[in-house]
């Protein structure tokens, strides 16, 4: 009896070691993340990246790594969102308009002049609204985490001064690979090609074409001022920035994991909004510098713009679904009140 009694003892304390022994090779090796973005490492997008990185590190004590791999060199948008769908990639971050063709619903936030500030974007955005969107794309294997500030969108070209709808004619321009933005350019009257945005300086520097429109952030940290002479403020359309975790991944996750990454989204997006609104507030004396001709868009003009629009708007409200168009408008206003 003493003796089987001591066996069994035996026998639970070298489960134990084993047990925690396998515990300690979990410890050594960390979760590893690959977190792919478009912009190259000095932009805000590069910077908001390392600080998500961070707080990974920090909040999982070190069982958590996110290795963060800039300029496009996982993908372009479009690719790595197959890559998280598939499995193949842990997590990125790039632009909502990127993703309409998967999810409809993210068409809401390509409504041209949809939010007049940055408040009304931050609070549609990070509030019911915005979570909506978010969660609808999870039926399409993607975890929609946070929503970063791309920010509003300005126009540029090499080849003249765009003060008025007129001065569209004849422009090539790039939009980004959505169906919203090539309508909402070919009915300004530009000739809009879709190209991903990891093509985009090639494209301007061999002029395969004239023009493309971002914020002044991107403007600047991509160097685009180096082939764009002209730059008009036009503020068309506020472009956010999505974080997303490929379902694949996040069902393996537990429970704390899912936390940290969730606090850590949060951590880098109030980061990232506040780095990249002290950047734009600055960057158009800097494009100014660099050699950029800036031309403010009229009020009249931006009014003639939107008057221009109205189908497009009218498009989207079908295409998102009524109640949410009539939800975000309804706050919108109540906002605005
Ligand atoms: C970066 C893009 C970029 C967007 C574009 O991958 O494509 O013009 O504004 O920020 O998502």
């Amino acid at each position: 009896m003493k003796m089987i009694r001591r066996s069994l003892i035996v026998g639970a304390v070298g489960i134990g070691l084993l047990t925690s022994g396998l515990a300690q090779a979990q410890d050594i090796k960390p979760r590893l993340i690959r977190f792919g973005y478009g912009l190259n490492e000095q932009s805000n997008q590069g910077r908001a990246a390392k600080v998500l990185a961070d707080e990974v590190e920090k909040l999982s004590g070190g069982k958590m790594k996110l290795r963060t791999v800039g300029a496009a060199a996982l993908g372009s948008d479009v690719q790595m969102q197959q890559a998280l769908i598939g499995g193949a990639q842990e997590m990125m971050v790039g632009s909502t308009a990127t993703l309409v063709g998967i999810t409809k619903e993210m068409a809401l936030w390509d409504t041209p002049f949809l939010f007049n500030n940055t408040q009304e974007a931050d609070a549609i955005l990070d509030g019911p609204i915005g979570d909506k969107v978010r969660a609808k794309l999870e039926e399409k294997g993607l975890v929609g985490l946070v929503y970063w500030e791309n920010g509003f969108r300005n126009l540029t070209n090499s080849k003249k001064t765009v003060a008025k709808l007129e001065d569209l004619n004849g422009i090539k321009l790039r939009v980004m690979q959505n169906p919203v933005f090539l309508d909402t350019f070919k009915s300004l009257g530009a000739n809009a090609v879709p190209l991903p945005f990891s093509e985009l300086f090639s494209a301007l520097e061999t002029r395969a074409v004239d023009g493309q429109e971002n914020p002044f952030n991107t403007i600047l940290s991509s160097r685009f001022y180096e082939t764009q002479k002209y730059l008009t403020v036009s503020n068309h359309v506020y472009s956010p920035w999505i974080v997303l975790v490929s379902k694949k991944f996040w069902d393996g996750l537990s429970k704390d994991e899912k936390d940290v990454l969730i606090k850590a989204g949060k951590t880098s997006r109030d980061f990232e909004r506040k780095d990249t609104r002290a950047e734009a507030a600055k960057a158009l004396e800097d494009l100014k510098s660099k050699g950029m001709e800036v031309t403010v868009l009229r009020a009249t003009e931006a009014g003639r713009m939107r008057e221009k629009l109205t189908t497009i708007n009218a498009a989207i409200a079908v295409n998102v679904g009524m109640d949410l168009w009539s939800e975000t408008q309804a706050e919108l206003a109540r906002m605005r009140k």
